[in-house]
């Protein structure tokens, strides 16, 4: 968060950092300058016009409410508000117009897995009409934080220049107590599992790619049905999308529609090996889409893979996306 908003056009006056008493009196640097880190507390807030909120979902449904008390307007990167239908979901390159609508002062970020995609499917909902969503997700570690990270660089030291990896159990045996916040190894495996486990066997990964997406596009009944899976990768995640629409599709339209979209980057050219891969686009800020391919079987059906970098159009450059937004409604 800090890096991006030192990256992007300074639409800010003061930045304040606030964290827990625990990090009070820390300076770190944002655009340039050294700021001292204020303790979480009531007055912490006092004078600020947009507060950018990135903690667990319990602290935020604690302090946000604090925040907006004190006159703030809260772009909350939590999952506790996002399906409140007084907070809108907003991702600016798709719904924009409803960040002006929000009755308790608080706008919502998006999980990183539905950000990955949305953009390029937004773009192509606009023009063709969606009508159902499938996808299976190929997530990094450091969706869950840096314990993920920490976690893959151990597991993986474990296993490097070992001939693990070819017998049932030899890399669980290998890893041992050291699985992190994983539930199975995450070196030399993939694990179908992200989130917590909801009823029904889906997990509130599945779920919140469900209900997002349906709220983003302010499509309440639009049947979508998620898979959502962990891989070996630090950051970026990936997408295997099959989107069903009103109108019958074509390659070169989809093409058309996404290379003109705005934070989209086509980069589909499978005769010369060119497709997104999350270790080309890790670092970078919009959704990269391609093997774009019509349906065999559905001429209304594209079959595409989407990549986002998590960490920041899947959160910090969405938050500050957003931010941007406010700052010139202020402004006005
Ligand atoms: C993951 N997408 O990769 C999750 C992390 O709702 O913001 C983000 C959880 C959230 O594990």
């Amino acid at each position: 968060m800090l890096g991006i908003l030192s990256e992007r056009a300074d639409v800010w006056g003061e930045i304040r950092l606030i964290a827990s008493p625990r990090s009070a009196g820390r300076k770190l640097t944002v655009r340039g300058e050294q700021v001292e880190v204020v303790a979480l507390g009531e007055d912490a807030f006092n004078g600020i016009d947009v507060a950018m909120f990135d903690v667990p979902d319990e602290v935020a449904a604690q302090w946000v409410p604090v925040a907006v008390s004190k006159g703030a307007v809260v772009v909350d990167n939590s999952g506790a508000f996002r399906m409140d239908p007084d907070v809108p979901l907003v991702v600016p390159e798709v719904n924009a117009h409803t960040a002006r609508v929000r009755p308790r002062g608080i706008i919502a970020n998006p999980n990183c897995t539905t950000l990955s995609m949305i953009v390029a499917l937004g773009a192509l909902h606009a023009e063709y009409g969606l009508s159902e969503l499938i996808v299976s997700s190929y997530q990094a570690v450091s969706g869950v934080g840096k314990a993920g990270v920490d976690t893959l660089r151990a597991q993986l030291s474990a296993v490097c220049g070992t001939e693990l990896g070819a017998k049932p159990g030899d890399v669980r045996r290998a890893v041992g107590d050291t699985l992190g916040p994983f539930p199975a190894p995450i070196a030399l495996n993939v694990v179908p599992w992200a989130g917590t486990l909801q009823e029904d066997g889906w997990s509130s990964e599945e779920l919140k790619v469900r209900n997002e997406t349906r709220k983003i596009l302010g499509m309440p009944e639009l049947p979508v049905t998620a898979t959502c899976v962990r891989v070996p990768v630090l950051t970026t995640h990936s997408l295997a999308v099959h989107a069903r629409f009103e109108n019958e599709v074509t390659v070169a339209g989809a093409h058309e529609i996404l290379a003109a979209a705005p934070g989209v980057v086509l980069c589909d050219d499978p005769a010369e090996e060119e497709y997104p891969t999350p270790s080309d686009v890790v670092g970078t800020d919009p959704t990269w889409v391609g093997r774009v391919r019509r349906s065999l079987d559905d001429p209304r059906a594209l079959e595409l893979f989407v990549c986002g970098d998590n960490l920041r159009k899947g959160a910090a450059l969405n938050a500050a996306q957003i931010g941007e937004l406010l700052a010139g409604e202020l402004r006005r």
